[in-house]
Order: C-alpha cells, then structure tokens, then sequence
C-alpha cells in the first residue's frame, strides 16, 4: 500500500508513503488516493480530511517521471483524465480537507494540494510546477487551479519559469494558510480544521460550495447560486438550532441535519 487511510479522532488522514520516490504519484498511486475517497466520502464520524506525506522530506515530487516516458498519446490523455477526475474528487468531498505539505510539492504534488479546501506548511516547504523543465506542462488541474489562488500573473510566472517558492512566499502569495514546525503540523492542521469542524457539515459543505462552484460563474450566476444555497441552509434544522440558541444565549447544538 502507498496510500495510508487512518482515523484520528474526528478527522480521516490520508498519508501518501512512497519514501523512496518522494512520494511520487504513479498511476498506481493515483489510483489508490481515489479509493481512499470514496472511503473517506462513505466514513461516519468525519469532520476533514488531513493529506500529507510520509517522512519529512516530500509531501509529493509530483507525477512518477519515469511512468510518463513510452506512452500514447491515448494513455497521457487517459493519465491527464486520471489525475484530474482523483484531485476532482477531493474538491468535491463532502467534508473540507487540508494538505499539510510536509516538504517538496512539486508537479503533480503541488496539483494535489490545490485541490484541497486549505493548505498549511512546514518551513522546509518547497512548491513548483516545474513541467515546463521536462518539456511538459501541468496536467492534472495545475493551470486552472493555481491562478485561480494565487492570481493569473503569479500563476504563469511560477508555471512558465518552473520556478519554487519556499514557505514563506508561498504563505505571502496566499498559496498556504500558515507555515509551522514540521513536529507541530498535524496539531497545527487539528486547530486549524477545528476553527469550523464545530459548525453544521451540511452548511459547511454549502457554504464551500457557494464560493468554490461560485468561483467558476459570472458573477449573476453566482449570486443566483448563493440566493439557493443560503435558502438551502435556511432549511435545515441546524439554523433552526442556530438562530433558536442566539435568543436563547447559550451554544448551538448542531446535529448535521
Ligand atoms: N518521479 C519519480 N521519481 C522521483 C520523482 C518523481 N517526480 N522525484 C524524485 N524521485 C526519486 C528520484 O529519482 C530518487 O530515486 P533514486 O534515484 O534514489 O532511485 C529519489 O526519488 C530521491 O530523489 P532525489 O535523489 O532527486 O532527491 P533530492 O533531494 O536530490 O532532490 C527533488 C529532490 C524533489 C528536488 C528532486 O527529486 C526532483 O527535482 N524531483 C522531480 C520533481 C519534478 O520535476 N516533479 C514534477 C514532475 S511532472 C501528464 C502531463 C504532465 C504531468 C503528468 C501527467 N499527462 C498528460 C498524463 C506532469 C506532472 C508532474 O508532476
């Protein structure tokens, strides 16, 4: 196994652990992060989802270079499709998630985390899309999802010259949350996650897809997506709760209903 699925108290961890590839996404890999998912996706009890890499020196060194070399053009395009329907599903899960980025995230590596809800990072962090350096480009969300974070000027700087960016201006840029010791990350990512693990997943997740689909419409369309979700959240009995408890002054007790 190279994807490590655990429970921690109220969260799920997904650990890649392919040391000696850096945690490099073979194929094989992908394929076993978009089972972990779907467990994750079918697990009771869940509130986020952590993903990070084993040992301190790689979140993930991107695609698995020497799979790419020798192939069609129909299996790149069936790779390119894979990657992208995997991280699709992490954006798409019903609970947040964070990549704590434990070191290098490069390529394929840096795709993954842009796919998650939050990202937070050791010191020794290092991102880039270095594609370009292999006479290549991103294939699995890169160029959609990173100028959509960061902006479009900083996005094809970073794409066209392949170049990093360590922790600190990834934090300043807006690539990541917070940056911490690598000893405190996962503590780090539970405070983090637990800034709103306490509130009503169904509205959580609303409220997540209000901005991240959101993101994607004119802005019309967006209001007009806002207006049915706030209604939806509206509906659920966890505003009755909410808004019951303000009067009441005392803490909201959300069900998930
Ligand atoms: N793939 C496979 N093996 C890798 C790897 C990778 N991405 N990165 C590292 N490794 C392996 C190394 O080959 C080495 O293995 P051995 O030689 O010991 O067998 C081991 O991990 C340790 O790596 P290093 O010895 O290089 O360690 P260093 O500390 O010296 O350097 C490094 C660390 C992260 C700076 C360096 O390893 C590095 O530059 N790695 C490559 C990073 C990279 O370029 N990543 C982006 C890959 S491209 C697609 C289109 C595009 C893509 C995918 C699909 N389709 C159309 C299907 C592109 C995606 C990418 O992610």
């Amino acid at each position: 196994m190279t994807v490590k699925l655990e429970k921690i108290e109220e969260f799920a961890c997904l650990t890649l652990d392919r040391q000696d590839a850096l945690n490099a996404l073979s194929f094989f890999v992908l394929d076993e992060i978009g089972q972990a998912l779907d467990e994750v996706a079918a697990m009771q009890g869940v509130r986020a989802l952590f993903i990070t890499g084993a040992g301190n020196k790689a979140f993930c060194a991107g695609a698995d270079i020497k799979e790419l070399r020798n192939r069609s053009l129909v299996q790149q395009r069936r790779g390119a499709e894979l990657g992208q329907a995997v991280f699709a599903k992490l954006d798409r899960l019903p609970v947040a998630s964070l990549a704590l980025v434990n070191g290098y995230a490069f390529g394929g590596g840096l795709e993954f985390a842009l796919a998650a809800t939050f990202r937070l990072c050791t010191t020794n962090a290092v991102f880039g899309l270095p594609e370009v350096k292999l006479g290549l480009i991103p294939g699995y969300g890169g160029t959609q999802r990173l100028p959509r974070l960061i902006g479009e000027a900083r996005a094809l700087e970073m794409i066209m010259t392949g170049r990093s960016v360590k922790a600190d201006e990834a934090q300043q840029i807006g690539l990541v949350h917070r940056v911490i010791e690598h000893e405190n990350l996962l503590e780090a990512g539970k405070t983090f996650a637990r800034g709103f693990t306490g509130y009503s997943l169904p509205v959580l997740e609303f409220a997540r897809r209000a901005v991240q689909r959101g993101m994607d419409l004119p802005i019309e369309q967006g209001l007009q997506l806002e207006a049915e979700l706030s209604t939806l959240a509206y509906r659920t009995k966890d505003a009755e709760e909410g808004m019951q408890a303000f009067e009441e002054k005392r803490k909201s007790e959300f069900q998930d209903e």
